[in-house]
Formats: C-alpha cells, structure tokens, sequence
C-alpha cells in the first residue's frame, strides 16, 4: 500500500574542456564502463544518457532516480561557439583538463569562469583527468633514473604531472567547485563526479524537474538541429533502471 514512489528526476549536463582532455571517455566510462584506447575526436557534441539511483531522502524514504542527460562536446576551437547552447539549459557541467597538460587547466579556469558569468545557479564539477598516467610515471621512474626527459617532442611528456593536485583544489576552493582527479581508464573516481553532483541537486529543483516530462530536447530545445552525433543509450536501459545504471 505505502511503497514508497520512485520519482525520475531529469538532469541536464554538459561537458566542457580542451580537446582530448578525456571528456568522451569519462561519459563512455559512466555510461558503459568502457573505455578506448583511441577514441576519436567528437565532431560537435554526443548525447548520452545514464540512470542512476539515489538513497532513500530522509524524509520521504522514496527513492529518487536520476536521469543525467549528457551533451558531450567537441573541444576544439571552431566549435567553442556552440558551446553556449549546450550549457544554456544544463543544470551541471562537468569542466575537464589533463593533469598533463597545463594549457588544459588554464582553458578549465575560462570555462569555469564563462560559466559562472552566464549561469550563475549551475552546478560544476573540476575534474583533472588522466591520473592513471601517472602509475606509469612512476613505474617508469623505478626503472630508470637518469633524468633524460627527451621525450617531450610536443611540449607534452605524459609522465610528468603538470597540474598539482593543491591547485585544482584551490581553484574549485575559490569558485565553490566540486573537485575530482579522476581516470577513465581506470575507472577512478569516474562514479563519484556524477554521485557528487546528483547528491547537489536540491530538492526544489529535483521537485520541478519531477513534474516536468523532458522529451529529449537538444539544446536550447531544438533537438538534433546542430547535427550532433545522437547516441541514446537509455534504450536499453529504460525499462530497467538499475541494469543498465553506473551508480
Ligand atoms: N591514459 C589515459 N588516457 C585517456 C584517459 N581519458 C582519455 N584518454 C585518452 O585520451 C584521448 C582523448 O580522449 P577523448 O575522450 O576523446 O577526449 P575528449 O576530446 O576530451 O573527448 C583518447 O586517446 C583516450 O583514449 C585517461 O583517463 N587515461
Ligand atoms: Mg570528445
């Protein structure tokens, strides 16, 4: 008689960052558990899906789901323009940099700041991506101590952490980030960027999207009118939340 209700709650969320940084990965991560060795670059931006169960709230003892809407975007130059659409509607927006790469980081910073200008409500995420690199690092390390860093051809030795960990912190400290370093690869961490934001959502706007049927609108509401590269994997998913869900 008392079950308590599921209610589905609607999450819109963008992905931003340089180019390569990860960003598709850590979605095909969340939403498959899998991840590509080399994936190719995203041409405009993907949309994806993926459930997730809440814990019971303590007042109502009903168990919430969330229903993250991805719009993963292309992080080159030629399509920052677009970027706008995609977070215009978004609750959440997930801000990738390679801890390799501090050109990515500084990029973040733009992204963080272009947001909070134009979205003052929206939740963000920092994430510094690729920590698995860093295993590697220091395997390669225990082998060989001579400090020939000459594999630095294009400004980018993977094996040398280029963003400190304090100073991702210190800026999601100072703009009230939430703050991850995480590895698609591995998986670490990836869940909990995710958890983390569902867990800020508040109520009230968890109530309101609850009420409200989101059909799958694109961004700015005009479904599949930038061409993206449309990938609903809530197909499978739909009827069944917890077998194809990541939490
Ligand atoms: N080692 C490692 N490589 C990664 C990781 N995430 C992404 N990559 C690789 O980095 C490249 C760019 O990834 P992609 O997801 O396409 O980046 P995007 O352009 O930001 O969407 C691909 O070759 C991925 O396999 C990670 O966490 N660790
Ligand atoms: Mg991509």
């Amino acid at each position: 008689m008392d079950a308590p209700t599921k209610q589905t709650i609607s999450v819109k969320l963008v992905l931003l960052g340089e180019a390569a940084v990860g960003k598709s990965s850590l979605v095909l991560r969340f939403v498959s558990n899998e991840f590509q060795e080399n994936k190719e670059p995203t041409i405009g931006a993907a949309f994806l899906t993926q459930k997730c169960p809440l814990p019971p709230n303590a007042n109502g003892g009903s168990r919430s789901v969330v229903k993250f809407e991805i719009w993963d975007t292309a992080g080159q130059e030629r399509f920052a323009s677009l970027a706008p659409m995609y977070y215009r509607n978004a609750q959440a927006a997930v801000v990738v940099y390679d801890i390799f790469k501090p050109g990515s980081f500084v990029k973040a910073r733009n992204w963080v700041n272009e947001l909070k200008a134009q979205k003052s409500d929206i939740i963000i995420a920092l994430v510094g991506n690729k920590l698995d690199l860093l295993d590697e690092a220091a395997d390669a390390a225990g082998d060989d101590d001579n400090d020939d860093d000459d594999d630095d051809e294009d400004g980018s030795n993977k094996l040398v952490r280029k963003v400190e960990t304090r100073e991702g912190q210190e800026l999601a400290d100072s703009e009230g980030l939430l703050f991850f370093e995480t590895s698609a690869k591995s998986g670490l961490n990836v869940r909990e960027v995710f958890m983390a934001i569902a867990a800020k959502i508040p109520d009230s706007a968890a109530a309101a999207a609850a009420n409200k049927r989101v059909v799958g609108g694109g961004p700015g509401g005009a479904a599949g009118a930038t061409g993206a590269d449309r990938i609903d994997l809530a197909n499978g998913g739909e009827n069944n939340a917890n077998s194809n869900c990541a939490c």
